[in-house]
């Protein structure tokens, strides 16, 4: 399944980086982005997943974020993030990027974890900035305000939001210094993000991607392995160093 290069290449290694998307947590019960089983009621996620959206209707934009904690606090990780745990302690150097704002990635145990796109269990002050952990909604749906009186919205980066300096400063670094870069369960459409993979090529990594199926960023990368991450990385785990 594996090639002889990439178990070669990842024994060797000095530093790996990965960049996971919602296609990792997809077998822990968590819906990914695009495709049908991201609506939500008729919404696509990019219809809420901006400032204009929340700022128009605020209930609508907090009632999904509601509704995806609820789900995301039932769920557990998966074989797919545990072998990511494992993986970590068996490499010198390690970065774990991801898009995902699910929080498993720290559930199953990893460490050095790179959130490019927030973190869904907080939420931030519209007005002054202040975080604090996320507020639910209140049983008679008043939306939750700050003690300055502003809105608190999810600590999460919307469409025509900038990342978090210092995680995207750290995750190209990464990607331009690692030895292999694995981009598993994304579609790689979301940018600055999906620039990380061909950052790494660039810079000389071996870079695969693991995907239930194929992506925009298929033919760029050194190998395409097609399946589900939580089935493949636990074998890739095995087949590199047992
Ligand atoms: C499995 C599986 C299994 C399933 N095993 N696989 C350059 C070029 C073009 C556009 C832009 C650009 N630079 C900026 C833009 C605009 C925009 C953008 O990229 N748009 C594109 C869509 C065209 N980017 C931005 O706006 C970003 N900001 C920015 O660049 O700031 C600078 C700037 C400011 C102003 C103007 C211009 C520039 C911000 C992007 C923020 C994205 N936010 C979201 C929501 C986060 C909060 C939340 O969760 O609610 O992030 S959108 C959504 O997409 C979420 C995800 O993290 C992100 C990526 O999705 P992901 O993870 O790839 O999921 P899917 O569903 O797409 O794919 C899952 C994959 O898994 C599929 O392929 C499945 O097959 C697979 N799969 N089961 C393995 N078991
Ligand atoms: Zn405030």
């Amino acid at each position: 399944m594996f090639s002889e290069r990439l178990i070669q290449e990842l024994k060797m290694a000095q530093k790996v980086a990965i960049l996971t998307g919602a296609g990792i947590s997809a077998e822990s019960g968590v819906p990914t982005f695009r495709g049908e089983e991201g609506l939500w009621k008729k919404y696509r996620p990019e219809e809420l997943a901006n400032f204009n959206a929340f700022i128009q209707n605020p209930k609508l934009v907090w009632e999904w974020y509601d509704y995806r904690r609820k789900l995301i606090s039932e769920v557990m990780p998966n074989p797919g993030h545990a072998a990511l745990t494992e993986m970590e302690s068996l490499v010198p150097t390690f970065d774990l990027i991801t898009q995902n704002v699910d929080g498993l990635h720290r559930k199953a145990g990893s460490q050095n974890i790179i959130e490019l796109h927030g973190n869904i269990l907080q939420s931030r002050c519209v007005d002054c900035g202040v975080k604090s952990d996320a507020l639910v909604m209140s049983q008679d749906d008043e939306l939750p305000h700050c003690s300055c009186g502003g809105l608190m919205r999810p600590d999460v980066v919307w469409y025509g939001e900038t990342l978090p300096e210092e995680a995207i400063h750290a995750a190209f670094q990464s990607a331009r210094t690692c030895d292999v870069f694995l981009s598993i369960g994304t579609s790689a459409v979301v940018h600055p993000a999906a620039s990380l993979p061909i950052v790494a090529k660039e810079a000389g990594a071996l870079v695969v991607e693991i995907n239930k199926e194929s992506t925009v960023i298929s033919h760029l990368v050194d190998e395409s392995i097609l399946g589900l991450s939580g089935e493949i990385l636990p074998e890739l785990v095995k087949a590199v160093w047992d």
